[in-house]
């Protein structure tokens, strides 16, 4: 039974009124009770059959099936799901400009005396350049292509030789000819580079290994003193800032040692210039 109540009525005359539903529908339940008790003997009396009622019949057939039930309420929340791949790293840039930081004061008053009332104020100053994250991106990136196109034109300078070695930011390169000093100069002036001077040790070994490389005894440096005897000058006619003579050399023997040679104990030696002695080219970067 369904009573509608209302839009009206307060929550307590609701319930009143489906108590009071409750309690009808108990009394007549009661009720029928009693009539079969008294059509059907005391209670204390064992179980019964209603000898007046009729034989029962055929059973019907079955009825259709009910509607469908309402939803049931939502599952409890699933298990996590795997963790999600690592996100690529973001690009460093750099951060703007910070602001500019606040004006000087005016400078100290002068000496007690007839001085002059303190200065104005100086005019504010230019701003800086503008410190974008881009700027900063370009200017790294121009700086990076300009050493890898220094690189890659040393090395396709190289690439015409059959023996070279890298040391620090150049390489030493030679195809094992022979030649006076002037021809050596001009050799390697041709093919992008200098005749060979080592600057420290470091260069002076290497021409070591050259030397292992190539079977040589001597090998021609950019160092004269054609200019003036005793002093050995580069290819720049500037003092050299490193050498590694043999002892008691330069001697200019027979008067005629103007060039410079290194040895393959690593050691130097003036040298006559028109004498042919092994080409090194040092090719920089
Ligand atoms: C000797 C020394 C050197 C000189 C050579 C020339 O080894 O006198 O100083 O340069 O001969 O062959
Ligand atoms: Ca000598």
């Amino acid at each position: 039974m369904f009573v509608y109540l209302g839009s009206c009525t307060s929550h307590s005359e609701q319930r009143m009124a489906l108590l009071s539903q409750f309690f009808t529908a108990l009394l007549l339940l009661l009720l029928q009770l009693e009539l079969l008790h008294l059509v059907g003997g005391s209670e204390a009396a064992a179980p019964q059959t209603l000898s007046c009622l009729p034989p029962p019949g055929v059973p019907g057939t079955p009825g259709h099936n009910g509607l469908p039930g309402r939803d049931g309420r939502d599952g409890k929340d699933g298990a996590a799901g795997p963790q999600g791949e690592k996100g690529e790293p973001g690009l460093t840039v750099q951060g703007p400009p910070g602001k500019a930081g606040p004006e000087g004061s005016a400078g100290p008053a002068g000496p007690a005396g007839p001085a002059g009332p303190t200065g104005p104020r100086g005019l504010k100053g230019d701003p800086g350049l503008p410190g974008t994250a881009e700027n900063g991106l370009i200017t790294a990136l121009q700086s990076e292509l300009q050493t890898l196109k220094s690189r890659l034109s040393a090395v396709e300078k190289v690439l015409h030789f059959s023996t070279f070695k890298k040391v620090g930011q150049k390489y030493y390169a030679s195809n094992g000819m022979k030649a006076t000093f002037d021809e050596a100069e001009r050799f390697c002036a041709g093919a992008g580079g200098a005749l060979v001077l080592p600057r420290n040790e470091a260069e002076n070994k290497a021409l070591t290994a050259m030397h292992t490389a190539l079977g040589s005894t001597y090998i021609f440096l950019g160092a004269t003193d054609r200019e003036k005897e005793g002093q050995f000058v580069d290819l720049s006619k500037r003092p050299l800032t490193y050498t590694n003579w043999k002892p008691n050399e330069p001697n200019n023997y027979k008067g005629n040692e103007d060039c410079t040679g290194v040895n393959t104990d690593s050691k130097w030696n003036d040298l006559p210039c028109n004498l042919a002695y092994h080409v090194v080219c040092e090719i920089a970067m």
